[in-house]
């Protein structure tokens, strides 16, 4: 058994998850923030069986849209030491870790 760790942009949540339920997969969303950019985001957890890995990553990877984000300054993000030039930075599309799990109970 495997546990899928997603963190997605707010914006493609939705469809991600619709896309994950309607396909039969069990899932838990987190409402969780960047470190980065502290902006809000979405970390939905996975459990599933090692044979429908590919078909989770797949649904994750059709969803989740890759963006270019202007951020206004390192400054702002309290990085006082990094330049405080606005940059632009390449957000998602999304982050997952793949866990294996020693044991799974329902109680
Ligand atoms: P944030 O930490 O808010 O990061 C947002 C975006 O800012 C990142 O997009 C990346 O493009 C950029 N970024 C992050 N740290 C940076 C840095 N030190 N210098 C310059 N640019 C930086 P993504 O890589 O797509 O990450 C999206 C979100 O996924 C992150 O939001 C964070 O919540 C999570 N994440 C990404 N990698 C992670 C990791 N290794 N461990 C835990 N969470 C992670």
């Amino acid at each position: 058994m495997k546990m899928l760790l997603a963190i997605i942009n707010h914006d493609d949540s939705r469809n991600v998850m619709n896309d994950l339920v309607k396909s039969g997969f069990s899932i838990t969303k987190l409402a969780s923030t960047g470190g980065f950019l502290r902006a809000g985001n979405v970390t939905i957890l996975i459990g599933l069986d090692d044979s429908r890995l590919n078909e989770a990553l797949a649904i994750i990877r059709e969803h989740s849209i890759t963006r270019r984000q202007l951020v206004p300054s390192m400054a702002d993000l309290g990085m006082t030491a990094v330049s405080s030039a606005p940059i632009e930075i390449s957000v998602g599309g999304a982050t997952v870790f793949v866990l294996n799990v020693e044991q799974f109970e329902k109680m």
